[in-house]
């Protein structure tokens, strides 16, 4: 942990220690207390969030590299389902009342089926899914039940969204009380919901560290009618929403996925690529009729030597996009089920959210747990007042806005929104030094893993210097030079770190 991370963390945690002995007549709230300072030792808690059919499950599959979303729910169950990183995969549930249960499971073509031994639905508040996989060792994630309805923005035979009556509100209020860190799934771009999800916040924590989403632009390929650049333009369309005010105000970045091509390259079986090379292998005219529509490609009579359901499961597996996709990737050298599946994987933007996931969530791990203990905490201070808690919340307060940890994230986030400016070359140098490039002292200083400490200690100094010239450059105006001395102070933590 560096030394500036461990600064907030101490601060919150003994906050928390405080709390207890001031609500220690109050069981309840001391529970509560007691259960923020357990997470400390937890792994960081990512939610998957998002309006109705946004992609989450399927997302959820595309990292664990495994078809083990959805874990089937009575229909408009509100139930959160926990993945996290066990030696066996096991499926307990959870309920507010009575112990834990462990639970039978069949898998599923679409994900697993448990099988409730007696209990009914409405008893079940979470299921927690044990499942080795590497993807799971840094962080649990968390598959959330939809947040609103949004409509298919691009036209579609998706059926009608189930009722949500009221879901958003609490699905958003639970998110913000269990998570440390949210992906946000959205199909349009619009994030409707992360207003409200602010808004389910307290005010302090929320004002003054609103960074812990990351807005996924999800189900991409049907972007541009399903077009072959599909996924192109979507990271097009990612590069430029991250620059949009309104949009970075609200979450850290901006990133798109194609998540069903991205699930199909990480389980494309022998077979699945036999029969879509067969395809392949038709002449260009015949094919590109043939996948002119789902119905034309899944039509009985289609001249073609794969059977019916074949086809259709290829649909299902990669969608109509990552059907023409691969076709023309066989077409132009991926002439085995390895190489075809690595290329949909490059393609489909798992990469990007990945690293995206760990540069902006598992990196910060420790300020991300704070922040989540800081709002636990406010939101009692503020529900249950007692003689003292208006001194607690004070002193809240003040780590708030006085930790450069959030310093930092707030200032990259007025970066990225472009409500600060600098040159192009400022502005990316500033980025990378307040860690919007990794945490790590080699990425905030644009330097290769294996520098010496000399060669780092000797970055430092040049940014050091040129960001305090700037704190006092007239040709500057206050803002700037305010955010020049946030860089400066951070480039001064680096240096602490490294003698
Ligand atoms: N074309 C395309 N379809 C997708 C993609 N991701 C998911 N889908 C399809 O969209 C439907 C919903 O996907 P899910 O992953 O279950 O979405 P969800 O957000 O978990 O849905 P709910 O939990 O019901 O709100 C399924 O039929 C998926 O196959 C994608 O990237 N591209
Ligand atoms: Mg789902």
């Amino acid at each position: 942990m560096s030394r500036a991370v461990s600064g907030i963390a101490e601060a919150s945690w003994e906050l928390l220690t405080e709390a207890v002995e001031l609500y220690r007549t109050d069981q309840r709230a001391v529970r509560r207390l007691h259960r923020q300072l357990e997470r400390y030792a937890e792994p960081l808690r990512i939610a998957v969030a998002g309006p109705w059919r946004s992609g989450k499950s399927t997302l959820l599959n595309a990292i664990m590299g495994e078809e083990v979303a959805p874990v089937e729910v009575a229909d408009g169950r509100q139930v959160f389902t926990w993945y996290e990183d066990g030696a066996q995969p096991r499926v307990t549930a959870y309920a507010a009342s009575g112990s834990p249960r462990e639970l039978a499971v069949t898998r599923t073509a679409r994900g697993m089926r448990v099988d409730l031994g007696g209990w009914r639905w409405d008893q079940v508040d979470d299921i927690v899914v044990q499942w080795p996989t590497r993807a799971l060792r840094h962080a649990v994630l968390i598959d959330t039940p939809a947040i609103s309805p949004e409509l298919d923005p691009v036209g579609g035979p998706d059926r009608t969204p189930p009722e949500l009556p009221d879901a958003g509100a609490s699905v958003l209020g639970r998110v913000v009380r269990e998570a440390d860190a949210v992906l946000y799934l959205s199909r349009d771009g619009r994030g409707d919901d992360l207003g409200s999800l602010r808004a389910a916040e307290p005010d302090s924590v929320a004002g003054a560290a609103p960074v812990n989403v990351l807005m996924v632009l999800s189900r991409v390929d049907e972007l541009a009618g399903g077009r072959i650049d599909a996924l192109l333009t979507a990271r097009q369309l990612a590069r430029r929403y991250r620059r949009d005010p309104a949009i970075s105000a609200r979450c850290l970045s901006v990133v798109a996925l194609g998540g069903l091509v991205a699930l199909a390259g990480r389980v494309l079986t022998e077979p699945e690529y036999a029969a879509l090379a067969v395809l392949a292998r038709l002449p260009k005219a015949e094919n590109d009729r043939l996948l002119l529509s789902t119905d034309r490609f899944t039509a009985p009579d289609a001249p073609v030597a794969v059977d019916v359901a074949t086809r259709r499961a290829l649909l299902d597996r990669l969608g109509i996009f990552g059907v023409r996709l691969s076709i023309t990737l066989i077409r132009t050298g991926c002439d085995t089920r390895a190489r075809l599946a690595t290329e949909l994987v490059r393609r489909s933007g798992l990469a990007e959210l990945r690293e995206s996931i760990t540069r902006y969530f598992v990196d910060r791990t420790p300020l991300l747990k704070a922040r989540s203990a800081l709002a636990a905490l406010e939101s009692l201070l503020r529900t249950e007042p007692r003689p003292g808690t208006k001194e607690l919340l004070a002193r809240l307060e003040h780590v708030l806005a006085t930790a450069h940890e959030f310093r930092e994230l707030r200032l990259l986030a007025a970066l990225l929104g472009g409500r600060i400016r600098f040159e192009p070359e400022l502005l990316a140098e500033a980025n990378r030094l307040l860690g919007g490039d990794g945490t790590s002292l080699a990425a905030r200083l644009g330097i290769e893993h294996d520098a010496t400490a000399d060669e780092l200690w000797e970055r430092g100094c040049v940014a050091v210097r040129r960001w305090q010239e700037l704190a006092e450059d007239p040709a500057y105006g206050a803002e700037q030079r305010r955010a020049a001395r946030v860089v400066v102070r951070s480039c001064e933590g680096m240096l602490a770190e490294l003698t």
